[in-house]
């Protein structure tokens, strides 16, 4: 694991972004949208050309494996055909059943973004999607975790609020309130992903208060909060890439953070996946993770 900080980006045969990791078994899977630059004018949205998600997994940190396309756009009943809008998605296990929760344009024209789930036996796929998208949550970046308790929930949004919600025991659907979280700071926010560590929720998204996002964080002892806001922890960048979006995971006894940058192709829209180590300080704080892109 020792030299993944010398290899950023870390997949360079395709644009990639909005890295989801997970460890599976052994393995270190990341799951990642796929930015390409092929769309016509009625095609995409925000300027992003999004058709499918990749996975990727290591052993080691260095080697990575491509899966290849885990769900493509028109393989999904109720996303609008050939609308390139498969924005970060994010996985999950339970009982060996791999939950894939993504956020795409509805053909109903419903919302923005609506959430749906596919589900497969294996992370890599195939993944089968659910007919519809989820009853109940309309936004983009959904984020998913389990607590020691077994109950997942499910994150979302891109806005002022983030919501949560719990998922039902199937998986596919929420239950109880949609709770708007509080105690987190005003501005853009999206891309949420939360941890449990030594029994203290980190709830983490990127955040634009000026200019572009930055990672940021904020804690608390319930799952849905309210959070106290801490601050950042990955500065925003200064080239014009004005998203990033994140993960961290535990492997092999290193904590890494997973993000996105545009460093090969020098366009906002078509950006790349990195990682770096990330560490914790006192009194349940992210120290500040630095990039190690050349
Ligand atoms: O990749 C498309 C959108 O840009 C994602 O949904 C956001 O998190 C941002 O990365």
């Amino acid at each position: 694991m020792g030299i993944i900080q010398a290899q950023n980006p870390f997949v360079t045969n395709i644009y990639t972004a909005d890295p989801s990791a997970r460890v599976f078994g052994d393995r270190l899977y990341v799951f990642s949208s796929h930015d390409v630059n092929t769309c016509n004018s009625n095609q995409g949205s925000n300027g992003f050309c999004m058709p499918n998600y990749h996975a990727f997994s290591t052993t080691d940190g260095t080697n990575w494996t491509d899966h290849g396309v885990m769900l493509d756009q028109n393989d999904v009943p109720w996303v609008a055909r050939n609308s390139y809008g498969m924005w970060a998605p994010d996985i999950i296990e339970k009982n060996g059943t791999y939950y894939l929760y993504f956020p795409a344009p509805p053909a109903d024209g419903s919302g923005f973004r609506r959430i749906g789930v596919a589900t497969s036996k294996s992370p890599t796929g195939p993944f089968v999607p659910e007919k519809n998208y989820m009853s109940g949550v309309n936004g983009i970046d959904p984020g998913v975790f389990t607590d020691t308790n077994g109950q997942s929930y499910i994150y979302w949004g891109g806005g002022e609020t983030l919501k949560g919600a719990k998922l039902s025991a199937n998986m596919k659907s929420i239950t109880g309130p949609v709770v708007n979280l509080r105690g987190l700071p005003s501005g853009y926010k999206e891309g949420s992903y939360m941890i449990k560590r030594n029994g203290v929720y980190y709830f983490t998204f990127p955040h634009a208060k000026s200019g572009s996002e930055e990672l940021a964080y904020a804690t608390g002892d319930n799952p849905l909060g309210p959070f106290t806001y801490k601050g950042r922890f990955m500065d925003r960048w200064t080239n014009g890439c004005w998203t990033n979006h994140h993960s961290m995971v535990e492997y092999k006894g290193k904590w890494i953070l997973f993000y996105h940058h545009n460093k090969i192709s020098n366009n906002d829209k078509l950006r790349s996946i990195e990682a770096d180590f990330l560490t914790f300080g006192p009194n349940n704080t992210i120290n500040k993770v630095i990039s190690t892109r050349k």
